[in-house]
Formats: C-alpha cells, sequence, structure tokens
C-alpha cells in the first residue's frame, strides 16, 4: 500500500484575478493528483487563498474596502475559475480563517519554546509624510545585491532574491514617493542560520523537479541570513506574546497548507497527521517561490518537529506571445474573460498548458499555437480515431462485435500504460501527455492500415476484428486522457456505452476487454477552432496590449518627469534677500506683434504698473492671463525684448510653463519671502 500523500499548490494572493500564469501550476499537480488516484493512491489535494501581506493591504486601502472584504472577493473568484476549469481540490480555505491562526500559532510557539526564534532591534524604513512604518510592499528602492529596482521584501525586477526589512537601499515610501526615514523597532528573528546543516543533509533527499532541489542547494551552500519574521501592522496573524506585531505573510501562508488539511479532515473525519506526520508532502509551486519552499519552509517545519516537504514540484513562467508576462503592458491572458467567457472548453488549455513544454521550462502561450495544436494534435488526430472507430461500428457495421481483442494489442496498451506511469512518477507531465496521445496516434495508424471500411464489403470477420480492438483502444484512450481532460473523457466514456463515472474506473481497466454489447450516442468529441476565432482572441490581447501602451506613454508625461540636476552653484541667504520678490496682477495682456511667444503684460504690483514680457504664449493665451495673480522679480535690471521693455520678470515650472501663483488671495504687492 502507498503512502498516504498530500498535495499542495501555491496560494494565489487575494488581490488580483486569475491568469494563465496561475494555470502553470495548478493544472499540472490537479493532473498529477487525478493520474494518482485512479491508480490507487491514497491522495488528499489542498490549496487556500493566500490573504496576508502587504499588497493585499495596500489594494485594500486603495479600493477602501477591509483586507478581509477584498479576500473574500478574490477567494472565491479563484474557488470558481479552479472549479470551471476542473481543478479540483478537496479543500480550498482561507489563510485568514481560525484554523490557520492557531496552526501558525502553536508552529510559532512551539519554535520560541525551542530556542529558535531572537528579538532584535532594527532599522525600519518609515515614512514621514504617512507617519507610518513601511513594511514590504511599502516601501520601494534599489536591490542592494544587483542594483535593480525592488520592492521591500523582494528583488522584484532584478535578481529575484528575497530582501530582509531594512536591506533595500535608497529606501522610498510606495505610497507617496518620500523618502523614508530610519527608525528603530523591535522585531523578531528566526534562526535560520542555525537549520544549514540540517538543510545540506535534507536537500539532496528532496524529490520533485530538479531546478527547485538544486537552486536551494545552491542557496544554502553560499549563504543563510536569519529571517526577520515580524511586520508591525494590523493585518495578519498576531505573533505570540505581543500587540502590535503578526508574522510575516511568508510563515502563515505555507502553514495554511496544513491548515487546510486539518479542515478537510475534520469535514471527512479523517487524520491530517496521518499526512504530515507519516506520509508523503508534495508541493506544487512557481520557480520563484523556491526559495520559500525550499529553504524557510523545511526549517521552519523541522525547528517545530513536523516532517518536511518530501517533494517540490516547480513549474516554469508563462510568456504571452514570446513577451514576458506583464499586466502593465497588458501582456496577460485573463483565464475567466479571456478565455472561459468566450466558451472555450477548460479540458483544451489543460491539454496545452500540460503539453506545451516539459514542466520546467518557460511556456509560451499564443493563441495561433493554441490553435495549432488543438486542431492538430486532438482534433485530427485523437478525436479522429475515436470517431471513426466508433461511427463505423455504430453505422456500418450496426453491432459490437463479440470476438475477443488481440492479444498485440493488449501488450501495446500495457507497455503505454508503463510508460505514462513513469513520466507522471517523475513529474514529466509532457512526456506523460505526448506518450498518451502517441497511444491515439497508435489507434489511427493501426485504423488507417488496416482499413476496416474497405474489410467491412471484403471480410466482415476480419473487420469485425479490427473494429473491436479499435473500440479497445479507444476504451484505453478514454481512461488514459481522463486526468488531462476529465470533461471530454467522461463524453468519451458515455459514447462508448458507458453509463457511470470514468473517473470512478482504476486506469487499470485499460487492460480489462472491452464489455459494451451497445455504443452510445456518437459525435464528434473535439470542435475545430477556427481561424476567425482565433483572429477575435488574437485581437483582445492586441488592443490590450495597445492600451496599456498607450496608458503607460500618458502616465510617463506626468509621472515620471525628466528631472534636471540640482545645480551646484551655492547662493547664500543673502543672495536670496536681494530677490525683491512680490505679487502682482494682471491687468492687461496682449501677444507681442510678429512673435510667436511673446506676451506683453500689465502686472498690477500696488505701488505702480509695470509692463513684463514673458514667453508663454504658446501656453496661455492673453484672455487666460488677465486677473491672474503671479509672483513677479520686481527689481531686475529691465530688458528689451524685440524692441519691447520689461521691468520685472515672472515665475512658471517645467515646459508647460506652469505659472507659480500665491495659494490664498493676497494684496498685490505683498512681499514674497
Ligand atoms: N501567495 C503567491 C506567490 O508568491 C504566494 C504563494 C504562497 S504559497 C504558500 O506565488
Ligand atoms: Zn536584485
Amino acid at each position: 500500500m502507498n503512502k498516504p500523500t498530500v498535495v499542495t499548490c501555491g496560494l494565489p494572493y487575494t488581490n488580483g484575478l486569475c491568469h494563465l500564469g496561475h494555470l502553470r501550476t495548478y493544472i499540472p499537480g490537479d493532473f498529477y493528483v487525478r493520474y494518482l488516484r485512479r491508480l490507487g493512491e491514497d491522495i488528499v489535494f489542498v490549496c487556500g487563498s493566500d490573504n496576508h501581506g502587504t499588497p493585499i493591504v495596500v489594494s485594500a486601502e486603495a479600493e477602501k474596502v477591509s483586507p478581509r472584504e477584498i479576500s473574500e472577493r478574490y477567494h472565491k473568484h479563484f474557488d470558481e475559475v479552479f472549479k470551471a476549469m476542473g481543478v479540483r481540490f478537496d479543500r480550498f480555505g482561507m489563510t485568514d480563517d481560525e484554523t490557520n491562526h492557531k496552526r501558525t500559532d502553536a508552529i510559532l510557539s512551539k519554535l520560541i519554546e525551542k530556542g529558535y526564534v531572537y528579538e532584535q532591534v532594527i532599522q525600519q524604513s518609515y515614512c514621514p509624510k504617512c507617519g507610518r512604518f513601511l513594511p514590504d510592499r511599502y516601501v520601494e528602492g534599489t536591490c542592494p545585491y544587483c542594483g535593480k529596482h525592488a520592492r521591500g521584501d523582494e528583488c522584484d525586477q532584478g535578481c529575484g532574491r528575497h530582501l530582509e526589512p531594512g536591506e533595500i537601499l535608497d529606501p522610498q515610501c510606495a505610497t507617496c514617493g518620500t523618502k523614508a526615514e530610519l527608525r528603530e523597532q523591535k522585531h523578531y528573528y528566526f534562526k535560520l542560520s542555525a537549520f544549514r546543516d540540517y538543510l545540506l543533509e535534507y536537500l539532496p533527499s528532496l524529490q520533485g523537479t530538479i531546478n527547485a532541489r538544486n537552486y536551494a542547494i545552491g542557496w544554502v551552500e553560499n549563504e543563510l541570513k536569519d529571517w526577520c519574521i515580524t511586520r508591525m501592522m494590523d493585518w495578519g496573524v498576531r505573533f505570540p506574546g505581543t500587540d502590535d506585531l503578526v508574522c510575516y505573510v511568508w510563515v502563515d501562508a505555507p502553514i495554511g497548507y496544513i491548515s487546510f488539511t486539518e479542515e478537510w479532515a475534520k469535514e471527512h473525519n479523517d487524520s491530517w497527521k496521518k499526512y504530515w506526520c507519516e506520509g508523503d508532502r508534495v508541493h506544487f509551486i512557481g520557480s520563484d517561490i523556491i526559495y520559500h519552499h525550499c529553504v524557510f519552509w523545511p526549517a521552519m517545519l523541522h525547528g517545530a518537529g513536523y516532517q518536511p516537504p518530501t517533494a517540490v514540484v516547480a513549474s516554469g513562467m508563462v510568456t504571452i506571445e514570446g513577451e514576458k508576462f506583464s499586466k502593465s503592458r497588458g501582456y496577460v491572458v485573463w483565464t475567466k474573460e479571456d478565455y472561459l467567457d468566450k466558451g472555450l472548453p477548460a479540458d483544451y488549455l489543460r491539454y496545452y498548458l500540460l503539453d506545451y513544454t516539459s514542466h520546467t521550462r518557460e511556456l509560451d502561450f499564443s493563441w495561433k499555437e493554441f490553435q495549432a495544436r488543438i486542431n492538430n494534435e486532438l482534433v485530427n488526430t485523437f478525436g479522429n480515431f475515436a470517431n471513426r472507430s466508433m461511427t463505423l461500428v455504430k453505422n456500418k457495421l450496426g453491432h459490437v462485435p463479440s470476438v475477443a481483442v488481440e492479444e498485440e494489442i493488449f501488450a501495446e496498451i500495457k507497455k503505454s500504460l508503463a510508460l505514462i506511469e513513469e513520466n507522471v512518477r517523475a513529474y514529466e507531465f509532457k512526456a506523460a501527455v505526448d506518450n498518451i496521445l502517441l497511444l491515439a496516434g497508435y489507434g489511427n495508424s493501426y485504423i488507417s492500415n488496416s482499413a476496416p471500411w474497405k474489410l467491412l464489403k471484403e471480410d466482415v470477420p476480419a473487420a469485425e476484428q479490427v473494429l473491436k480492438n479499435c473500440l479497445q483502444i479507444v476504451k484505453a484512450c478514454a481512461l488514459v486522457i481522463q486526468p488531462v481532460m476529465p470533461e471530454s473523457a467522461q463524453k468519451l466514456w458515455e459514447m462508448l456505452g458507458y453509463t457511470d463515472l470514468i473517473e470512478n474506473h482504476p486506469i487499470s481497466d485499460a487492460l480489462v476487454p472491452f464489455e459494451n454489447n451497445e455504443l452510445g450516442e456518437v459525435k464528434p468529441l473535439f470542435p475545430r477552432i477556427d481561424d476567425k476565432q482565433r483572429e477575435e482572441l488574437e485581437a483582445t490581447l492586441a488592443k490590450r496590449c495597445e492600451e496599456a501602451k498607450a496608458k503607460a506613454e500618458g502616465k510617463n508625461m506626468t509621472e515620471q518627469p525628466v528631472i534636471e540636476p540640482i545645480s551646484e552653484e551655492i547662493v547664500t541667504i543673502d543672495d536670496v534677500a536681494k530677490l525683491d520678490l512680490r505679487v502682482g496682477e494682471v491687468i492687461k495682456a496682449e501677444k507681442v506683434p510678429k512673435t510667436e511667444k511673446l506676451l506683453r503684460l500689465q502686472v498690477d504690483i500696488g505701488s505702480e504698473v509695470r509692463q513684463i514680457v514673458s514667453s508663454i504664449a504658446l501656453e496661455y493665451t492673453p484672455e487666460e492671463m488677465v486677473g491672474k495673480k503671479i509672483i513677479v522679480i520686481v527689481n531686475l535690471k529691465p530688458a528689451k525684448f524685440r524692441g519691447e521693455e520689461s521691468n520685472g520678470m515672472l515665475f512658471a515650472a517645467g515646459e508647460e510653463a506652469s505659472l507659480l501663483i500665491p495659494l490664498r488671495d493676497v494684496p498685490n504687492g505683498t512681499k514674497v519671502h
């Protein structure tokens, strides 16, 4: 009997919608679970939403709702999308639910008790303008390791490293842009460095994909810094024994895996310990969070007396039409809006994501490739073989032949089953799915070469033998494709004349002789994706990218001006005092004839009316200027512009010549100081 196994998928944060990047982890996780279950393994499959952490608080603040409210909204979204995509967790919990607060408290208390946690006063970024400390996403600056732009807890645009509080250089408040000050704060640290030897012993035996193991070993060999596990904010799991600190989100998030198993066990009268203390633990994650799962998490579990992960399966990243996935640039495919709501079958996307490339590689999504894969592989090979076999039996022969299936057919199926299983167990999902398709391909060649449509006219018993063999292969194909495409497999199962659920049959039923006397209603299994539909899907993406580009360009002008360097010439306070600056009111304005840029203004400066010539005609009309109160320097040496005398100068900012004006109304001639 196999060990009980808990399989988890990385928890989506509840401040954004589900997109294809997410599915790269969940679909293979679901496929793996479905396949192994049908090999008879005892698996519980859990996931949930990750509700804590500063990004969610930042989003909630922007939307003026509570973090719990925003979390519940996105939690529901993910739950629905996963179900629609056929990703079936036994439990999809929330890290903010009570079970997780309790389990996190228990684990932290254990770590404290065992002496793995210590107190330390650190310099933490503080925004003097917003009047608050700046944990994680609240602060931005420069990565101390690679010099790229980084967020408080993660170098998001460079080396991808986890950053400890206080490590970021040139910290700025992410909300208002003010330069952050450093202020002292008391925090708690986890003695990660004490786990170096343990991790170096454990990691070589960690199963899963090789990228996870190798990256982790490399990091541990290089450096292992202690880890700040508290944050000063309200939203999160209260750190034991404190009333102003919560634990860092990466503490309570993976603990969610345990809590969700507990919640499932409670509901099913089962034991969560069976999985967490005795069985196997397999985590499906994105390759950007290997560090958290292969370094922090096993150390934390080991320190608190739990078993570490048995396997970490890390998927490569997703690109969209060859471009780096980016919400702000529009390179994103939303699972619901761009895929499911367009009426596209979940099964097609499952197939594409599993079979495009091997699990650890980068996966490019393009609608063209999507169309090609579906039409060439699913429609032309798999669908065509199943359809030809069943329609010949149903419409031409008229009955299911009673003759026994030939041995060579069973031998071929047996060979396929072994290869598929081997690859599933090795986390080689593409190879597994390729082998499923190869079985259909074998069937397709077999039917083409045997030409039962000809035999039906010449040698009916021979035709019957071929068709019975074909039905056996179709049955096997349905059983093995089910974990990839559950809906289509069920349809195919019913066409084969079964009335029960295919998912209740073990994979090994592929070797049980085809037993039905009658087929069900036979219809084409996979609708083709035509060019028109593909063009529409491409157009949606292209439009989103254009809009994002336009938005970014507009934004650049207003939000990211080119800042001129600060003048190096030093002036003293006496120099400044020499300038006589006054508030003046424009009482008359006209364009200087034959010039493009000059306006001649009559400005009332209290004691007199001055003529000032200014090159603002492209930015302001004379009418606009009349009545404006402006700042004027009144002791400037008179000058002439195009023959017009100018007795002073006004102030304006930037290329747009934004006028400097007094905020409150003051009498003309008031001194500026
Ligand atoms: N919520 C999402 C991510 O970084 C994060 C995963 C938590 S898994 C315990 O991909
Ligand atoms: Zn970096």
